[in-house]
């Protein structure tokens, strides 16, 4: 369908195909239909409208003998996509009306939609933006990853604590993808390698097959739509017709449910020998069939694999595909006879590797025991591979297999054309730090791409009252161009303005505050500043730092309670990782400090913590639109880019953070004036680490902080167990790795100056306007257009 006949959608026509699936597609009339079919047929009549395009770019891209690029991920967080849908197709008012008639409500439907959680956090989120931006750019472009049967665990809490239970995404019926029976490949563990005549032959003793799913991915106006291809793991022999004979049922089972467990779940718990291997063959899979999906679309257009560089650029989303390296001169030398030198560049030529994490226990190693027991043939091509960087660089000072490890950061760097960060700040980190050495003999491989997120979801769909508000004052071109935000910057003096701006997002806290209410509740004053820290629960993201400023804060309101007070509620959201002890102790604390703090009649209505349960996508579509300021405090260093902080400014929210990740980015670009800095920078981190007692130091020279945690260690905030958070205290005091004692009272100050500037509305209504008008390079359109100049070399083609 082009762009012409998308225009004449009309509430009628999607009416009748709304009616129409729900008869011919699921066999409902409406009177008996559930909330569910009615999601159901709307999706299908939203997708159909995107097939004729999805069509249409295929028949493009062959015609044009285009370079395709293919990203590589473990994850792909893409949340709710039937908005996603509508927004891009363009009919919200057509599926709004059509919903109105048939006598529902258009949110009520759209929330039926379970929020497809197949990631963990900033990867995989960074993933569906860019699969969403590579469709808009009308790139020719694929995603592959692994169909999850349960995506992230559900998070609840009792007396506090993190409880996990595993999600259900697909015990619903998903709207979006394609089984595709057709396109299967049997993959391989184990087994041995015989060397035949000088040929390396493998054979696996352990066989499952990849079946592929395809959800389309439409881009802005619905122009261009591209493909995820997600792998689910089948057993080659479905079920054991002998031992079903024999009465062994269990038995007859038991081949299939164990080629499933590969798709079973994300990021099984990898602490035990069983969740390592489990890891390691997901990670094979989804790569080797990846790999021969995209050899067998290569041969269907071309008879040269020397071509194969110019035809295809590979993007391995972090080091968790980068058994790519190996497999594809597995596939290129030992299956179709090429020299193993020549193989190895024609590879080299197609793949590309981003970093996300310079925090060494992240970096991936595996046990050679185990890769070498899953992949006897891919460990002696690594050590090939290996020999031959030695032998070319005979300065080197490292190896891929050090202490009986196979080290995938290595690998990836050593068989990527192009390896790159994901901010300024860390790609000169990486240059300095983990890839120094490799960064010496191959000075022109690493580049930057700062993250970026797409727009389409970020700020139209989500906030649509700022959206709309933008629209109207500059048209609507910010939507795929998002640098003409900065259109907005004389507005930001007119007081007029202003209060529309402020307005929008005093609607927006308001319905966040009533859904806090009818959800959990929880009661808010839309007034009061909504202060907002979401993400996962980690150390160096420290919202401990958070929680001891709230404490701190608490204790000077009672000091004075009749003293001018800026009202604040402090809002957390996030998930720790289940083994995780020390994150999921934070979590608890902040529930713990929560209750006493939001029971605290004298000081609650200027200041109350709230941590809301199971943050996911949706949840931060809700959240973001109503935040006043994003907490964005990392030790300095530790964050590579973070993406949440982009959001945050593009819906007008200020930053108070430090200087780590894309936040330096941020403000450079927002203005050190709309930005609340504080704390140490990354090399001051690295000198004040070498502090003798820095942690104690710090305490000593803060009596807040000191009081605060005082205050904790004497089980104020656990009166049942007052030994509790003892350890959280010792290690503030003690070791305090990232640095939280040290950077409190620069926080501190940087907090009450937020409390002044948001007590001046007209001046903060300018901050957050700036902000948003600022933020427009922060589009992930402008991440892959750095990725197309930069790394890929591949052109849209619309
Ligand atoms: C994140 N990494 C970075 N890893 O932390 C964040 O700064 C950055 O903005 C984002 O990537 C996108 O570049 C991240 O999300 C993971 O989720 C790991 C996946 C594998 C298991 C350990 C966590």
């Amino acid at each position: 369908m082009n762009i012409a006949t998308l225009r004449t959608v009309s509430s009628d026509n999607l009416r009748d195909a709304i009616l129409s699936h729900l008869a011919y597609s699921f066999g409902k009339t409406p009177e008996a239909a559930h909330l569910e079919d009615w999601r159901m047929a709307l999706s299908y009549a939203v997708r159909d409208r995107m097939v004729e395009a999805w069509f249409d770019a295929t028949r493009r891209t062959y015609d044009a003998g285009a370079k395709r690029v293919y990203y590589l991920s473990m994850e792909f967080l893409i949340g709710r996509l039937l908005e996603d849908g509508i927004v891009n197709l363009r009919l919200v008012d057509q599926a709004r009306a059509a919903l109105t008639e048939l006598g529902l409500d258009y949110h009520t439907v759209l929330e039926n939609e379970p929020d497809a959680a197949l990631g963990n956090g900033g990867l995989g989120r960074l993933a569906a933006c860019f699969l969403e931006s590579l469709s808009t750019l009308g790139v020719p472009a694929m995603g592959y990853g692994i169909r999850y049967e349960h995506g992230l665990f559900r998070q609840s809490f009792a007396d506090g604590r993190q409880m996990e239970a595993p999600e259900t995404w697909l015990l619903q019926r998903h709207a979006w993808e394609f089984e595709r029976p057709e396109t299967r490949y049997t993959i391989g563990f184990g087994g041995e390698v015989r060397d035949e005549a000088g040929r390396m032959v493998w054979t696996p003793d352990e066989q499952v097959c990849a079946e592929a799913f395809d959800t389309p991915i439409a881009g802005w106006k619905g122009r261009w739509v591209n493909t995820l291809r997600l792998w689910s793991a089948q057993s080659v022999r479905p079920f054991d017709l002998d031992s079903f004979n024999r009465g062994d049922f269990e038995g007859a089972a038991q081949p299939e449910a164990l080629a499933r467990t590969i798709s079973r779940v994300l990021y099984p718990d990898d602490t035990t020998e069983q969740g390592k291997k489990l890891r390691l063959k997901q990670e094979f899979f989804f790569t080797a069939a990846a790999l021969r999906d995209i050899l067998r679309r290569f041969d269907s257009e071309y008879n040269d694999v020397a071509l194969l560089p110019s035809k295809v650029a590979i993007q391995l989303n972090d080091t968790h595909p980068a058994i790519a390296g190996p497999e594809l001169v597995r596939l290129l030398h030992d299956e179709r006879g090429l020299p193993f030198e020549e193989a190895q560049k024609i590879a080299q030529g197609c793949l590309n590797y981003t970093n996300h994490t310079l925090l060494p226990e992240a970096l991936e190693s595996w046990n050679e025991g185990i890769f070498g027991q899953l992949l006897p043939r891919h460990i002696q091509i690594v050590d090939r591979i290996d020999d031959a960087h030695a032998k070319a660089n005979p300065s080197r000072g490292f190896s891929m297999r050090a202490n009986h490890q196979v080290r995938m950061g290595e690998l990836s760097f050593v068989m990527a054309n192009r390896v790159n960060g994901v901010s300024a700040l860390h790609t000169g980190l990486m240059k300095e730090t983990v890839f120094k050495e490799l960064h010496r003999l191959h000075p022109e491989r690493i580049v930057n791409e700062t993250n970026g997120v797409t727009p389409r979801r970020w700020l139209l769909s989500c906030n649509p009252r700022l959206s709309g508000l933008v629209s109207e004052t500059i048209g609507s071109g910010w939507i795929d161009d998002l640098e003409s935000l900065s259109d907005l910057e004389p507005h930001v003096d007119d007081a007029g303005w202003r209060d529309l701006f402020a307005a929008a997002k005093r609607s927006n806290k308001s319905e966040l505050a009533a859904w806090m209410s009818d959800t959990h509740g929880l009661r808010v004053d839309p007034a009061a500043m909504f202060d907002v820290q979401i993400k996962r629960m980690h150390e160096y993201k420290r919202q401990h730092l958070n929680i001891l400023e709230a404490i701190a804060h608490w204790q000077e309101i009672k000091d004075a309670p009749n003293a001018e007070w800026t009202p604040r509620v402090k809002i957390f959201a996030g998930k720790a990782a289940p083994g995780y002890v020390f994150a999921k102790d934070i979590i608890r604390l902040i529930n713990d400090v929560s209750s006493v703090l939001n029971a605290d009649a004298e000081t609650c209505d200027k200041l109350q913590v709230i941590f809301l349960p199971n943050y996911n996508v949706t949840l931060a579509e809700r959240l973001i639109p109503a935040a006043d300021l994003s907490e964005q405090i990392s030790t300095a260093g530790k964050e590579a880019s973070g993406t949440g902080n982009m959001k945050f400014a593009m819906n007008g929210a200020p930053t108070i953070g430090t200087l780590d990740g894309a936040n330096v980015e941020i403000r450079e670009r927002v203005g050190a004036e709309n930005f609340f800095l504080f704390g140490m920078t990354a090399e001051e981190v690295v000198a004040r680490r070498e502090v003798e007692g820095h942690a104690a130091k710090a305490i000593e020279a803060d009596p807040r902080l000191a009081r605060a945690l005082e205050a904790i260690r004497s089980g104020m905030f656990s009166p049942d167990e007052p030994d509790r958070y003892r350890h959280i205290v010792e290690n503030l005091s003690g070791h305090d790795y990232f640095l939280v004692s040290s950077d409190f009272t620069d926080y501190w100050r940087a907090q009450r100056e937020v409390d002044r500037a948001y007590a001046d509305a007209a001046s903060w209504t300018r901050m957050a306007a700036l902000n948003t008008a600022r933020s427009g390079w922060f589009s992930s359109d402008r991440t892959i257009r750095g990725y197309m100049a930069d790394i890929w070399d591949a052109k849209g083609l619309i």
